[in-house]
């Protein structure tokens, strides 16, 4: 009482609530008026701000926590009453028929769409310094996660407007989530490179604040060890992307202005873009309000398996089971080995791989009543059996996933499995980590996720005709993986599998040990046989013919061990680097039409 007259009357009210609601610890070692005043008031800052970006404040925030925490302790089960089942889904198989009319249907409603990445995640498992998206997605170029993603969606913002001549350019709206972890790195990433060719204002980067730690089953805040004028945070999960969403008023703006879908994605998987326009034509044909997109998963992965829940009341969802959930509910419902494989060699359940399309109508109307509040969940590491304190603080936390429970049954709730060598190539784990993983699960490692992509290239050439030799086994980090021809291409030369189609012909072949980037739109290649390196690159206005024999000494997969620190970090943490030899290097800097014949 006596620091009273220190606080705003709101803060006033907030100090009352935070009283009412047994949080008086908070200040019981305040000193007297004069003495650290202005921490006190750094203190209510901060609380006002912990206050004002959670959805009905702290106050909601201090119950919920005392529910979850009451259920936790009492071993309730979330799950209790529901019964899984495998759902049906629509399974796409790249590059036959129903593939490719997915694909134009999806660039077709593609400048329908905004685009939000969710990246306020700090990658503990990966362990890397920077921010994820910062990392190389392929090393052949040295291009980014965050250019990846970027040069894609204009590559579909363009692609789509010409499949529609006629109608009005739109701009594809960008939107980063990121956190006091990410922002700052985020938005100097971007204005270093002139937001990577999209216009600034394109793109919105809304910032997630973190939550209250919570110190005992009573839900009291806990506060700061390094200072007892702050409380302790922190991340409270991609769930926050909904109400941060929602209270921008983005979603009114995007629906003004006719745009029917957003799509939500994580910050490391290169392949996504493989697989974007297809979805995005399953959920405009099917009408979904929710379409998740998954692959095939193996048991223990750590991805969350896409499961029907089934009540004994009647009531049923289509829903992702977090991976460290699925094989405890599996085992108290009826299936003693619990998460294992099925004689597929792989999990019943498609894996989920939280790239969500929501249909924007629905999507408004779930949060006027939610305001985008996401059903959370709290996970206490209890000192002991008695459950009664904790080893260190804990928090509520929400998975953006979990969207669709609180939906109506009517909602049109699906998903689409793709192919994972087309879809899915995380970079997550530390490469010690990763060389742990059980032989024949994927490692989710930056090894694994830049040969994804070569991998993922080369399959795309083959089914276009192009005769690309066999992959060699290799271990790098202690990983084993296949090495297939390094082939990287710009969004704008192959966005759907038509597009790849449409750019090579004649006889081509590759051999295993050549390294060939593309590096602009016009490009044809046509009976082009490569062993070595080749680099071509072209501006828009100008049209490339590709062809011949191009034989060179080419580049060299040099092993790095990720221990050697006089490597960089983003590459030793892969286990190789390209040493480069030699390369056939072509730039075609003017407008015109060019025949580059070797
Ligand atoms: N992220 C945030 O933006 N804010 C946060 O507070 C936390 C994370 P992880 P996770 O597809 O591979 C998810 O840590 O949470 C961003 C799904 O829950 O990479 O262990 C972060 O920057 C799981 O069902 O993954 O697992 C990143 O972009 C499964 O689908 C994203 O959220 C798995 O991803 C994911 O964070 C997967």
């Amino acid at each position: 009482h006596k620091n009273l007259h220190l606080l705003s009357p709101q803060q006033v009210e907030l100090a009352k609530m935070l009283v009412e609601k047994g949080q008086s610890h908070l200040f019981e070692h305040w000193p007297e008026p004069g003495v650290d005043d202005g921490e006190k008031k750094a203190f209510f800052d901060q609380v006002a701000r912990l206050n004002s970006s959670y959805p009905g404040g702290l106050a909601s925030y201090i119950k919920i926590a005392r529910e979850l925490l009451a259920d936790s302790k009492a071993g309730k089960n979330p799950f209790d009453g529901f019964t899984p089942s495998v759902p049906t889904g629509e399974n796409l198989s790249h590059g036959d028929e129903n593939f490719i009319k997915f694909e134009e249907a999806g660039v077709r409603e593609a400048q329908n769409a905004a685009f939000v990445l969710v990246a306020g995640g700090l990658g503990e498992r990966l362990g890397y310094n920077g921010i994820k998206v910062a990392l190389p997605f392929e090393t052949i170029t040295g291009t980014c996660f965050l250019q990846n993603y970027i040069e894609s969606v204009l590559a579909l913002q363009e692609a789509s407007y010409r499949m529609t001549q006629g109608g009005q350019k739109k701009e594809i709206p960008f939107v980063i989530m990121t956190s006091d972890d990410t922002h700052a790195r985020t938005l100097e990433l971007l204005e270093s490179h002139s937001y990577f060719g999209m216009k600034p204002t394109q793109v919105k980067l809304l910032k997630q604040e973190k939550v209250a730690c919570l110190e005992d089953n009573d839900a009291r805040l806990a506060l700061d060890p390094q200072n007892k004028f702050r409380v302790q945070t922190k991340p409270h999960g991609h769930g926050d992307v909904h109400s941060l969403l929602y209270s921008s008023g983005l979603l009114y703006e995007w629906r003004d202005a006719g745009l029917r879908w957003v799509l939500f994605f994580q910050d490391t998987n290169g392949l996504l873009f493989k697989a974007i326009p297809a979805s995005i034509g399953v959920s405009a044909t099917k009408g979904y309000h929710v379409n998740s997109l998954a692959v095939p998963r193996k048991a223990k992965e750590a991805i969350g398996g896409i499961t029907k829940l089934t009540h004994t009341d009647g009531r049923s969802m289509v829903i992702n089971v977090e991976y460290n959930q699925l094989d405890p509910l599996l085992r108290a419902t009826g299936f003693p080995d619990g998460d294992v494989n099925c004689e597929t060699g792989y999990s019943p359940f498609p894996g989920n791989i939280n790239q969500l399309i929501l249909e924007l109508d629905a999507y408004i109307e779930e949060l006027k009543k939610t305001g985008g509040g996401i059903k959370e969940f709290v996970n206490p590491k209890y000192k002991d059996a008695s459950k009664t304190s904790f080893k260190s603080s804990t928090r509520l936390e929400c998975m953006m996933q979990d969207y669709p429970k609180t939906l109506p049954p009517s909602a049109r709730v699906g998903f689409t499995v793709m192919d994972t060598w087309l879809a899915y190539a995380p970079v997550k784990n530390n490469p010690e980590d990763a060389a742990k993983v059980p032989k024949g699960n994927p490692y989710h490692s930056a090894t694994s996720g830049e040969m994804a992509i070569y991998r993922a290239n080369s399959l795309i050439l083959r089914k276009a005709g192009v005769q690309v030799d066999n992959p060699v086994n290799e271990v790098f980090n202690g990983q084993e993986v296949e090495v297939w021809p390094r082939i990287v291409w710009k969004p704008t030369w192959g966005l759907t599998f038509a597009d790849v189609r449409s750019k090579v012909s004649g006889n081509c072949s590759i051999t295993q040990r050549s390294t060939l980037a593309i590096k602009g739109q016009n490009i044809f290649v046509k009976d082009l046989f490569l062993d070595g390196a080749l680099m071509i690159d072209s501006i828009d206005e100008a049209e490339v013919k590709v062809g011949g024999s191009v034989q060179n000494n080419g580049w060299i997969l040099e092993k790095v061990d990720y221990k050697d620190t006089s490597v960089p970090e983003e590459i030793r943490i892969r286990g190789f680097r390209f040493k480069k030899i030699e390369q056939l290097e072509k730039h075609c800097t003017e407008p015109g039409k060019f025949e580059l014949k070797a």
